[in-house]
C-alpha cells in the first residue's frame, strides 16, 4: 500500500472538511497511488486549501480557477490522476463557466465539491447552493436565490460520472472516492459538509436526519431515473453514484492526445520555443 502523508490544517475544529481530507488520504493508499503520481488542484476557498495539507503535488489557483488548472496539467501529463478539491462557491459560482464546458470536454480528472451550502473562508455569505430564506451578515433579509441543484446540472449537461456523498460517511465517501478516481473521464462528486462556524441551518445532523444511501436495486445507467433521483433534496437526500455512462474523454477524442504521447515527453525545438515566448517579453 502506498503512503500519504496529510498535515496540520488550519481548518476549525468540528469541520467536514477534516474528513474529506482524512477520506481521501484513504481512498489514495486504497488505490495503490504514490504522491508523485498524483496531482490536487484547488482554487481558493477552505475547501481549495486542502491541496497544500497532503503529500500529493499540489496546485492552488485563482478563485473559480481550479478547472483551467487542472485539465491544463492533464492534457500537459496523462499520467498524473488530477483531481480538484474545491468549495461549491469556487466550484459553481466564480467558476461556473469551468463547470460547465468541462462537462462538455469530458477531461479525465476527478472534482470533488466540498458543498457546505456557504461561503466559508470570507465568513459566510450565502453559495451558490445556500437555502432559500438563510440569513447571513449580507443576506440579512434571508437568501432571495433558488440554490442550484449541481447533480442535475451536471447529468443533464451531459458528465458521465455524477455523484453525491456526505462527509459524515466516510465508508461510502471512500468507495466513492475510488470510483470518481477510476472513472475514465470528468467525473463529479457533490459532498455535503457542514461548516460548523458559518452555516448553522446545515448542521451535521441536518444531513443525518436526511441522506440515505442508495441500494442496488437503483440503476445508476438509467438517465431518467437519475434526473428524478438528482431532484430529491429535502426531506431525503440520495447518496450515490446517481448517474454513470461511458463517453469518449478528451483525449480519446484529440487527434495528437489520443497517440498516447504525453505532451511532456515529446521533443520540442528550444530556438522556436524562445521565439514563441520572447513575444511575451
Ligand atoms: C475573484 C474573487 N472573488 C472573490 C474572492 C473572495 N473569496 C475568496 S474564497 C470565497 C468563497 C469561497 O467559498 P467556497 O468556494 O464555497 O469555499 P469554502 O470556503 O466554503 O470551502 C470568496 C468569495 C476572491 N478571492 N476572488
Ligand atoms: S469556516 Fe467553516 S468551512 Fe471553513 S474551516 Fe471553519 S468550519 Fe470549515
Ligand atoms: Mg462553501
Amino acid at each position: 500500500m502506498s503512503k500519504i502523508t496529510t498535515y496540520e490544517t488550519a481548518w476549525c475544529p468540528g469541520c467536514g472538511n477534516f474528513n474529506i481530507l482524512d477520506c481521501l488520504k484513504t481512498a489514495l493508499e486504497e488505490l495503490n497511488k504514490d504522491p508523485y503520481e498524483v496531482l490536487m488542484v484547488g482554487g481558493i476557498g477552505q475547501a481549495a486549501k486542502l491541496p497544500q495539507y497532503i503529500s500529493t503535488n499540489s496546485f492552488c489557483g485563482l478563485h473559480g480557477r481550479a478547472l483551467p488548472a487542472a485539465v491544463a496539467a492533464k492534457i500537459a501529463n496523462e499520467k498524473l490522476t488530477v483531481i480538484v478539491n474545491s468549495g461549491e462557491g469556487d466550484s459553481y459560482g466564480e467558476g461556473g463557466n469551468h463547470f460547465l464546458h468541462n462537462i462538455r470536454r469530458n477531461v479525465d480528472i476527478t472534482h470533488f465539491v466540498h458543498d457546505n451550502q456557504i461561503y466559508g473562508l470570507t465568513k459566510g455569505q450565502a453559495s451558490p447552493t445556500s437555502m432559500v430564506g438563510m440569513i447571513t451578515e449580507v443576506q440579512i433579509h434571508g437568501n432571495a436565490n433558488i440554490p442550484l441543484n449541481p447533480v442535475l446540472l451536471a447529468i443533464a449537461g451531459g458528465a458521465g460520472f455524477v455523484a453525491r456523498a456526505f462527509s459524515g460517511r466516510q465508508e461510502h465517501l471512500i468507495n466513492i472516492m475510488k470510483q470518481a478516481i477510476e472513472y475514465e473521464g470528468y467525473a463529479i462528486v457533490d459532498i455535503l459538509q457542514p461548516c460548523v462556524s458559518f452555516n448553522k441551518l446545515n448542521t451535521f445532523s441536518f444531513y443525518s436526519q436526511r441522506v440515505y444511501e442508495l441500494d442496488s436495486s437503483y440503476d445508476c445507467t438509467d438517465k431518467t431515473a437519475a434526473l428524478l433521483k438528482a431532484m430529491e433534496f429535502e426531506d431525503k437526500i440520495p447518496l450515490g453514484i446517481l448517474y454513470k455512462e461511458n463517453k469518449s474523454t478528451f483525449h480519446q477524442k484529440n487527434i495528437i492526445l489520443k497517440s498516447g504521447m504525453p505532451l511532456i515527453d515529446l521533443q520540442y525545438d528550444p530556438v522556436i520555443l524562445d521565439t514563441i515566448m520572447n513575444e511575451f517579453i
